[in-house]
């Protein structure tokens, strides 16, 4: 139902793709499909953050170790905006577990443990909205219309 509304996701670089030097690789990618980048920066998750974003899965065995790999280093927090832009994103970053991830995806192309995805994406627009507020300050967020071609004259 969501596929022709302009929304916005929160996508973020977690801290293996970082450290791997694929910032440029998978920013590149949403570039790349069309969708518009309207907040960008580099961010070290305090505790509460992390434990506020990923709250729904507080009762699973991997919480702690997922807190402490979000935490572990500098993420880089992203927010885009487009026609259908949450679920497309999911498309784009594949499944959850890279192993399962189809080739073509930034999991199923740059990585290898299900605790070492590289990448994270909302996954309703709800969840988009309420994440870019939770890892974004007012200001923080830009929204911009591109000119048209002024290079050209
Ligand atoms: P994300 O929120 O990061 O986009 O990931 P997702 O929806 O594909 O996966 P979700 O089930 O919401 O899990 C969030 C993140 O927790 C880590 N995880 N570890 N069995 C495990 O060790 C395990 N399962 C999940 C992953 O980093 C996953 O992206």
């Amino acid at each position: 139902a969501s596929m022709n509304q302009v929304e916005e996701t929160y996508i973020m670089i977690k801290p293996d793709g970082v450290q791997r030097g694929l910032v440029g690789e998978i920013i590149s990618r949403f570039e790349k499909k069309g969708f518009k980048l309207i907040g960008l920066k580099m961010y070290q998750c305090p505790q509460e953050l992390a434990e506020e974003h990923y709250k729904d899965l507080s009762s699973k065995s991997f919480y702690q170790k997922l807190i402490e790999y979000i935490t572990s280093g500098p993420v880089v927090c992203m927010a885009w905006e487009g026609v259908g832009v949450v679920a497309s994103s999911r498309k784009l970053i594949g499944a959850t577990d890279p192993l399962q991830a189809e080739p073509g995806t930034i999991r199923g192309d740059l990585a290898v443990q299900t605790g070492r995805n590289v990448v994270h994406g909302s996954d309703s627009p709800d969840n988009g909205k309420r994440e870019i507020g939770l890892w974004f300050k007012e200001g923080e967020v830009c929204q911009w219309t591109p000119a048209q071609a002024p290079w050209l004259r």
